[in-house]
């Protein structure tokens, strides 16, 4: 069984001549599992549709936003709405307050918060603010964590610099990033010893809660609970990057989840629907340090954007209108596909354990620490994570696109599910992974 790419190849070809990779974010050009990218055309629901006319079920959702799934008809409407009154003015309007209002009433930490066009944007932003509002340089981000491209924040990060183990990145001076530590994530003494080595100078911790970009990994009992503290004794502040998990795990994201209040958070993905939107909001006090008033700088032409705008009232109207039981149906579904397939992995003598919470999930290729039976969220950090068979996770990879199913093209990048992939979409999967760990075991 082969998958016909000829106009993908083709395209690939042109897209090379013209763009680095040709692709638009590295992580697309499947450098990590290998074959060759296919040009996507369309999407609806749950699936993706290539230049060949290949169909794919969707298992990366454009890497978070496509929650309702592709083509969401309200937010297709919203910015079909929007566009007929130009796509941008480059002043305020009622839509940006609307779609804060809607983030606010489901985060109340971000009393304030403002629109960018990008996740990397918002957290770039949310850190100089920290930075200015302590009049402290330190950071603390940790191993595997990734939270956009801004210089200073590409220190042993996860997704796509994990993906091609890029060390930080070149062109970034020492001077930039030696301000910034990367501490091993779920490890409260690491966090305390860079406290009693730098007292009074780290101006922020900053953590993916929920990491997704080291593959999905959890938070253990207690650890979100210990950063809280020992910010607040510090006087340093906590940063959120819920820009993957925001509205993606619960609609308080992972601060409802768990109860713990950061000073900051940043947002991207959901809340533009699958447009350009980042945002970062936290404490009103931090947050008027901000130009025009304070005297933080922080700008965006686009920051804002009507249709990007439209697209996030109308994804957010949705989900506060499906509320916990719409969360409840995404994580069974999502149960379902990732322990259908560690099933079949173990029955098949693959060594894979799956992290899973709500509607993200990861198969690690490595064996399970625990019994067959409750293979959960075994992966704790970047380390664990980073002994998996990556080799492994390529050929399935390959083998599962071309029967159908497309996978992030990462060991080290979090599975999605949307609240359009329903049974059918449950059991063609299940029978993608049957055929290829046949595939992957066969002599
Ligand atoms: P963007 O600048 O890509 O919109 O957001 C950066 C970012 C910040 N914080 C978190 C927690 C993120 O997950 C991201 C971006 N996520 C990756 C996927 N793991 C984007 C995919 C890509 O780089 O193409």
């Amino acid at each position: 069984m082969s998958l016909v790419l000829d106009r993908s190849r083709a395209l690939q070809t042109r897209a090379e001549a013209l763009i680095p990779g040709g692709v638009d974010s590295p992580v697309r050009a499947f450098r990590a599992v290998g074959g060759e990218p296919p040009f996507v055309v369309r999407a609806q629901g749950a699936y993706l549709f290539d230049a060949d006319g290949n169909r794919y079920i969707d298992y990366f959702g454009s890497w978070g936003p496509m929650i309702c799934g592709h083509a969401f008809p309200p937010v297709i409407d919203a910015v079909r709405e929007a566009a007929l009154h130009s796509t941008s003015f480059g002043a305020s309007t009622p839509a940006e307050a609307e779609l804060a209002q809607l983030i606010q009433d489901a985060m109340p930490s971000m009393q304030k918060l403002r629109f960018v066009s990008s996740g990397t944007e918002a957290v770039m932003s949310a850190v100089r603010v920290a930075r200015a509002f302590t009049n402290r340089k330190r950071l603390i981000k940790f191993e595997g964590c990734y939270h956009g491209h801004s210089d200073a924040l590409l220190v042993k990060a996860g997704s796509g610099v994990a993906t091609l183990g890029i060390p930080g990145s070149a062109g970034i001076p020492p001077e930039t990033t030696q301000f910034t530590a990367a501490l091993p994530y779920n490890d409260l003494d690491a966090v305390e010893a860079h406290f009693r080595t730098y007292p009074g100078e780290v101006a922020c911790v900053l953590l993916e809660p929920v990491v997704g970009n080291a593959g999905t990994i959890l938070p253990d009992p207690g650890y979100l609970e210990g950063l809280r503290r020992i910010t607040e004794r510090e006087g340093a502040l906590l940063l959120f990057d819920e820009v993957m998990t925001g509205f993606r795990l619960a609609l308080g994201g992972v601060q409802g989840l768990y109860g713990i209040t950061p000073d900051l958070t940043t947002l991207g993905k959901i809340i533009g629907g699958g447009l350009p939107v980042g945002a970062f909001g936290g404490r009103a006090d931090i947050m008027d340090q901000l130009a025009p008033f304070g005297p933080v700088y922080q700008a965006g032409t686009l920051s804002g954007n009507p249709l990007a705008m439209a697209a996030g009232i109308a994804q957010l109207t949705a989900l506060h209108a499906g509320g916990q039981a719409f969360y409840d149906r995404l994580a069974t579904t999502t149960q379902h596909i990732a322990e259908g397939v560690q099933q079949a992995a173990h029955q098949q003598g693959i060594a894979l354990t799956t992290n899973r919470i709500g509607s993200m999930f990861t198969w690690f290729f490595q064996p399970s620490s625990k019994a067959a039976g409750d293979p959960v969220n075994t992966v704790r950090n970047f380390h664990d994570a980073s002994a998996s068979d990556t080799a492994l996770f390529g050929r399935f990879h390959r083998s599962m696109l071309k029967r159908g199913v497309w996978l992030p093209p990462s060991q080290f990048e979090a599975a999605f599910v949307s609240s359009a992939h329903t049974h059918a979409e449950v059991e063609a999967t299940l029978n993608a992974a049957r055929e290829s760990f046949a595939e992957l075991t066969a002599p």
